[in-house]
């Protein structure tokens, strides 16, 4: 397996993370998003839709795209260790923390949604800024949610072991970290963050310990 990505991208990071997780080894090959590189022709048969992950599996088949469809493959073909619950409600749960990030909240701060805020829009650096911080804080408000009252939750978002719920609520913690987003309001949320984080396989994925980072925080 190759795994497309970028230290920045949190939709990477996710797949690098279920990889991790799983023990599955998929060498990185870093596609610069600061630099536009995604819509180079080269990447743009790898993903026609010019964005980060994909994945090229070793079967010569075309590449996996969207990240939590990545999740559910690696799920499918390495069920261990599971990163769904058994039983049917709980999967359903889990999937649907999960897509609160993936599908309403990660979407809007994207690089292109901010290029064409930027460009197309005219926003300022003070109202982009409030965009992306108005819909990372209430990505993470909408799982604090859940998660702070569902007797479902535990040491992570479902029970004691983390699932596509965690490995979706981490990226977005990291979203709030990029946009200065205080996450004070979400308690719940940051305790379960740190319980990830306490786990080598999404310490080591996390976005400023790839090679392809820069040294110092600030960039
Ligand atoms: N829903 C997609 C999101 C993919 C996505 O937007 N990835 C970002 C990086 S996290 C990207 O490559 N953006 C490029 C751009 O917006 O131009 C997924 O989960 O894979």
């Amino acid at each position: 397996m190759k795994l497309y990505g970028f230290w920045r991208s949190l939709a990477t990071y996710r797949v690098r993370a279920a990889l991790a997780l799983k023990g599955i080894h998929a060498p990185e090959v870093s596609v610069n998003l600061m630099k536009g590189m995604q819509h180079q022709d080269d990447y743009k048969a790898v993903n026609p839709q010019s964005v980060l992950p994909a994945l090229v599996l070793d079967d010569g088949g075309p590449p996996l795209f969207q990240s939590v469809a990545i999740l559910e493959y690696l799920e499918e073909t390495h069920p261990e260790p599971p990163l769904l619950p058994r039983d049917a409600p709980g999967r359903a749960r889990v999937r649907g923390l999960a897509l609160i990030v993936a599908c309403d909240a990660h979407p809007l701060i994207v690089p292109r949604v901010r290029e064409f805020l930027e460009r197309d829009l005219h926003l300022d650096e003070a109202a982009r800024n409030r965009w992306l911080q108005h819909w990372t804080l209430l990505g993470l408000q909408t799982l604090e949610a859940h998660v702070a009252k569902e007797r479902e939750t535990g040491r992570f978002c479902h029970g004691d072991a983390p699932t596509m719920a965690d490995i979706c609520l981490v990226g977005q913690v990291f979203a709030a970290g990029y946009f200065n987003v205080p996450t004070k309001s979400v308690p719940t949320v940051e305790r379960i963050f740190a319980e990830c984080m306490k786990i080598d396989a999404f310490d080591r994925s996390q976005p400023l310990k790839q090679p392809d980072a820069p040294k110092s925080p600030a960039h």
